[in-house]
């Protein structure tokens, strides 16, 4: 952790207690240390290894010692408790202009409103109104507030980064001067959220200042938001931020690794490097001297490459994807990393739908699609009869699916339509169709559309009942989720995946931009669990196949390989694994 990284720490340490309604001197102690750590000029690690904290006029011997641990090892403990005290949309609330730490604890404990989306609801329903400090004026503020923060401040969905990330790299690799550039930050990870873009170019000097004028006079972007020498930053129309760095080429593979973070990762090869003597940043290797305690530059290893960086850390190259703290580091230290899968190792793909429900492409086109793809072979899976919102097919229209799925089948050629079904899982846990009908599938895809409100323990005993029937073959979007804009049900996803471990089920990863789900930290799971993912596009037309590259992003962030996925198989194969489960 950096200095502003300690400092943020402390500020929202105090912050949390001003919420919990703690003694208000302990707060300001916080705010106290905070500030002053910012306008002395030492080095923090300095002060740190030589015990200087407790010595700085105004930090007390408690929060000396948090300084101590957040130095020495990235978290506090004390911290994390007290974080974890609380809702998450404790955070988000405290973003919206105007609300501080005393109206969101009166929200929290007086109106138990937890988060941004209850208290829009609570502001329009004009529940403020009367209440304690707030008033009317307020309550539009805080309206306002949200729209704003929901417009410019909130986190973006992978793909909508993705494409604008992409063009501007596009058009900055094309630019006279550029020697390398590269996608790094979350996007390079692959999470499923994007906070802002992250752009890296390594140039010869002269062009530089020419470049960052390229990149702020872009087409797409909205507003320039600030220059240095070697970093500006833009807002772009669709309101992310866009942060461009320009570096020395050989620095860039240092820029490269540290620009790509995680953060936690990145604290994790610090310390690796330390304990071999060198001193790693975005700029490149330096030997700490341990008798005068100054780095110097002599003898560095250098590095052309981010692998070149891991090798002389003794580490394995360690994938972007999997740079989370999550593991990684010690996989990487003891050969133990995956062979992470790839879009190309995909055969074909389960759970499209079609317009015999809600899908905008006829059978035919979508199998002519998947062929292109260069698939072997797609599962259809539409909507079951009570989903009659998205024309879900009654017992009839089963049949008639079914013999169009057999024509076509006898004339494809090289390519095979899998029969099967989305039915949707009743809320006792009963499925959508008689048994007689799912025996008609060849996979059955499981999955909750409707009575979201079940609590933890009736949604996960919904789910595992649903899991125990044997046509079910995958089970779909586990959590319900919609990234940025629908929290998923309660459930116990760790009971879940259990149940499809001993039930020899599938999970699906649904790699609808807006779903994700499984998510990526419960795929290590799994798989360690042995069940077997299906990387699924949940598909409503031609363009909608091509979403499965999201969910072999996720799969590749959660350590899968492509023995884990089943969808890396060949159709015989398939049709062994499917009837296996009956
Ligand atoms: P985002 O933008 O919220 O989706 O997530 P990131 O990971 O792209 O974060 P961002 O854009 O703030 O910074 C890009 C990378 O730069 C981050 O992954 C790690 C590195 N980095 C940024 N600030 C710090 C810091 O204060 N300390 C350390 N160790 N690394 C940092
Ligand atoms: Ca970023
Ligand atoms: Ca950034
Ligand atoms: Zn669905």
């Amino acid at each position: 952790m950096n200095k502003s990284d300690i400092t943020n720490t402390l500020d929202e340490f105090g912050t949390l207690l001003e919420i919990k309604g703690e003694n208000p001197f302990k707060s300001r102690a916080f705010y106290n240390a905070s500030r002053i750590l910012a306008t002395i000029p030492d080095d923090i690690n300095r002060l740190v290894e030589e015990q200087e904290i407790q010595n700085i006029k105004g930090i007390g011997k408690s929060i000396a010692s948090i300084i101590e641990e957040l130095v020495s090892t990235g978290k506090s403990i004390e911290f994390e408790n007290l974080k974890n005290e609380f809702p998450t949309g404790v955070f988000e609330m405290l973003k919206i202009p105007g609300i501080g730490p005393k109206k969101v604890s009166f929200l929290l404990y007086n109106l138990k409103i937890q988060s941004v989306e209850e208290l829009e609801s609570a502001c329009k329903a004009g529940k403020l109104e009367n209440a304690a400090g707030f008033g009317k004026k307020t309550q539009e503020n805080i309206l306002h507030g949200i729209e704003f923060l929901k417009k410019h401040s909130s986190r973006f969905l992978y793909n909508v980064a993705e494409s604008s990330a992409a063009e501007i790299l596009d058009i900055l690799k094309k630019q006279k001067g550029v020697l390398r550039a590269e996608i790094a930050g979350s996007l390079r990870r692959r999470k499923e959220t994007i906070g802002d873009i992250d752009i890296l170019v390594s140039a010869q000097k002269k062009y530089i200042s020419q470049l960052m004028d390229v990149f702020t006079s872009y087409s797409s972007v909205e507003r320039f938001i600030g220059k240095g020498e070697t970093k500006s930053s833009v807002m772009l129309k669709n309101g992310i931020n866009c942060d461009l760095r320009i570096v020395h080429d050989n620095e860039f593979p240092f820029a490269l690794n540290y620009f790509t973070g995680s953060k936690e990762h990145n604290v994790r090869l610090r310390s690796i490097a330390k304990d071999i003597g060198l001193s790693l940043n975005e700029y490149g290797f330096t030997i700490i001297d341990s008798k005068s305690k100054k780095s110097s530059k002599k003898n560095i290893p250098t590095c052309k490459t981010e692998k070149d960086i891991y090798k002389t850390l003794g580490l394995n190259y360690i994938e972007p994807e999997l740079r989370e703290d999550f593991g990684e580091i010690e996989a990487s230290q003891h050969n133990k990393l995956p062979k992470l899968i790839t879009l190309n190792d995909l055969q074909g793909t389960f759970h499209c739908h079609t317009t015999y429900s809600d899908g905008k492409n006829t059978l035919s086109e979508m199998a002519l699609a998947a062929q292109n793809i260069g698939w072997k072979y797609l599962g259809i899976a539409d909507h079951s009869k009570v989903a009659v919102y998205a024309n879900g097919l009654d017992a009839k229209r089963v049949t008639q699916q079914l013999n169009e799925i057999d024509s076509l089948n006898a004339k494809l050629k090289n390519f095979y339509i899998f029969k099967g079904t989305e039915v949707d899982i009743l809320p006792n846990g009963e499925l959508d169709y008689s048994d007689k009908i799912l025996s008609s599938f060849e996979f059955v895809v499981a999955s909750v559309h409707s009575n979201f409100s079940l609590n933890e323990k009736e949604m996960t005993k919904r789910i595992i009942r649903a899991l125990k029937n044997k046509y079910v073959t995958i089970l779909g979007h586990l959590t319900g989720r919609l990234l940025l804009q629908r929290e998923e049900y309660q459930l116990n996803k760790i009971d879940i995946i259990n149940a499809a471990a001993d039930y020899g089920k599938i999970i699906e990863i649904n790699s609808h931009p807006m779903r994700l789900d499984l998510d990526w930290r419960l795929c290590k799971y799994a798989k360690e669990k042995g069940v077997k993912i299906s990387i699924n596009p949940d598909a409503h037309n031609i363009k909608g196949l091509n979403d499965v590259r999201y969910g072999v992003g996720i799969a590749r962030k959660g350590w899968l390989e492509k023995q884990d996925v089943v969808n890396t198989l060949s159709v015989d194969k398939i049709r062994k694994l499917f009837n296996k489960s009956r």
